[in-house]
């Protein structure tokens, strides 16, 4: 379904005609999401094929980084109840691209050096179809060019003014560049120092990044960024990078991260953890191993933060991060990570 680029959440609901939540609090006190999705421990059991069917989730999972996961949970909610977790990861990201909270997602974020906002998305479901945008400016829902890119051209990835181009020709408005005050009046505070050092958790954090297993059990990730603050001009992270920034493989699991893309790209970061669930570990392991990774091939991990997030096909949540302060939502409630460094 194509939903249109400008469109608001409401009108997205109404689009995907999905009949609303009734509430979530049977996911919670269900035993399918177990003790690792509530707590994020270690769950005892081991796991490397899909759950028999009668180990599905009755309800639906979703699980988004940062603080503005929990409006972006909110509507993704809303669609799983009944509708696919690809619709609902999409409707997710959506709402956090409109509403820009932290500067980081949409047409509203941080620009590059230049004063460009340059926009990377990615989404994925877990048959291996997946659609990716990088470098994109002027589009208020990148999440779902990068879904046109999945469903209606033979490729996974299209960048900068191709993919500009293509927005235009599936009937998607491209805006004029043009900064928020907010963000203009920043870049040129910044342009004074032109120091390029972004700041753990505040200039290199708030990419949305979705997890969702829906009703069906069926899996969904995707991510949407405006990327670093004052990266160079062209510069693309991990987020529209399949295996980097996000990676969902049905029967073994998903994983999603943020933070600095750089030393994701070095790792493949997502790709690392559901392989480590392919192998055997439960979802917090398969975290704690990637970070574990991550910062075993990128120097002075004090220097930047990563925050990874993971689900697997019986509703099992894991979550771990670089250095303290990632935060998730995990269905209606925000959660701080446990982290590497503390
Ligand atoms: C990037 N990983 O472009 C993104 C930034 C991010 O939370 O995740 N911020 O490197």
């Amino acid at each position: 379904m194509k939903i249109p680029a400008n469109s608001r959440l409401d009108e997205t609901v109404m689009l995907h005609r999905r009949p609303v939540c009734k509430g979530i609090a049977g996911v919670l006190g269900s035993g399918m999401l177990g003790a690792a999705a509530l707590g994020c421990e270690s769950a005892p059991a081991m796991q490397t094929s899909a759950p028999p069917a009668s180990t599905l989730p009755r309800q639906p999972v979703v699980l988004s980084t940062w603080d503005h996961g929990l409006p972006a949970n909110r509507a993704a909610l809303t669609i799983l109840r009944e509708g696919s977790a690809i619709d609902a990861v999409e409707a997710g990201c959506r709402v956090v691209e409109r509403e820009c909270p932290d500067m980081t997602v949409g047409l509203g974020a941080r620009p590059d050096r230049e004063g460009r906002v340059t926009l990377d998305a990615a989404i994925m479901s877990d048959d291996g179809r997946a659609g990716c945008v990088a470098f994109v400016q002027g589009v208020a829902h990148p999440i779902s060019l990068a879904r046109l890119v999945m469903e209606r051209t033979p490729h996974v990835l299209l960048v900068g003014a191709g993919a500009e181009q293509f927005a235009r020709e599936m009937g998607i408005e491209v805006l004029a560049p043009r900064l928020s005050e907010a963000a203009e009046r920043e870049w040129k505070a910044w342009l004074a120092e032109k120091r390029y050092e972004p700041r753990i958790n505040i200039e290199n954090h708030d990419t949305i990044s979705m997890l969702a297993l829906d009703a069906q059990g069926r899996m969904a990730a995707a991510s949407t960024t405006s990327g670093l603050a004052y990266k160079m001009h062209g510069r693309v992270g991990d987020s529209p990078i399949i295996g980097a920034g996000i990676f969902v493989d049905a029967p073994i699991g998903g994983a999603i991260c943020t933070g600095l893309g750089e030393t994701v790209l070095r790792t493949l970061g997502a790709h690392l953890a559901v392989e480590a669930m392919r192998a055997g570990a439960t979802p917090q392991e398969a975290c704690e191993r990637a970070i574990a990774r991550i910062i075993e091939k990128n120097p002075k991990p004090e220097t930047y933060q990563v925050g990874m997030l993971a689900l697997d096909f019986a509703g099992r949540a894991g979550a771990y991060a670089v250095q303290r302060g990632f935060t998730y939502a995990l269905q209606d409630e925000l959660r701080p990570a446990p982290s590497m460094f503390t």
